[in-house]
């Protein structure tokens, strides 16, 4: 595939330590002033319990969709000086353990990654409602991951998970 074409992307954000808003804020203005991001949208913020270790803070989560012309490694890199340009910490913290800002690269275009580095679209998408309600506000409800839709991801989740999360 040649690389200057535009490829549309979808890319999760969280947070949830410090100012949690600020950081999403700030990593929305970081995307769209880069000069190989165009046409950025940003879903409402939600706020979400923990998944994994119950002992932390409440999140903040989001998603954006985008134009870019970065590979998708490049764009992994921009996504991660992002993180450590806001004070994210990584060496020896626990997984799934609170964080600043976490930015999760969702789809690029159609493609399946999987490499050392990158596993696209993020293995954790259809599980996770945190994800999946920002996905399907960007209009992204129809999107495959695997063989399910977003929409199809979304009916499939417990009601309990509807109580874990709320727009704000
Ligand atoms: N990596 C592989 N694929 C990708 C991808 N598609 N996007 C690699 C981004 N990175 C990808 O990531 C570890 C490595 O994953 C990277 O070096 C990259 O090469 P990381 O950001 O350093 O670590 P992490 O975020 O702690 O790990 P992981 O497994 O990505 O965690 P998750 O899945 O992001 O889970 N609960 C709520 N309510 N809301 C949340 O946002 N987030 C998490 C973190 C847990 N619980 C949550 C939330
Ligand atoms: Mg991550």
């Amino acid at each position: 595939m040649n690389k200057q074409t535009n490829q549309h992307c979808f890319v999760a954000l969280g947070s949830n330590l410090g100012d949690s808003r600020a950081y999403l804020d700030k990593a929305v203005r970081a995307l769209r002033e880069h000069p190989q991001i165009e046409k950025l949208q940003v879903s409402p913020y939600y706020q979400s319990k923990p998944h994994g270790p119950q002992d932390q803070p409440d999140y903040m989560n989001a998603a954006v969709s985008f134009d870019t012309s970065l590979a998708p490694e490049a764009l992994l890199d921009e996504l991660q000086k992002i993180e450590n340009d806001n004070q994210r910490v990584r060496a020896g913290v626990i997984r799934w353990g609170a964080r600043t800002l976490d930015l999760d690269l969702l789809f690029y275009a159609d493609e399946v990654i999987q490499s050392k580095r990158l596993s696209v679209p993020h293995p954790r998408i259809c599980e996770r409602i945190f994800v999946l309600l920002p996905l399907r506000d960007l209009g992204a409800a129809l999107k495959k991951v695997n063989h399910n839709t977003i929409e199809e991801c979304i009916a499939a989740l417990p009601p309990s998970a509807f109580r874990e999360i709320k727009p704000l």
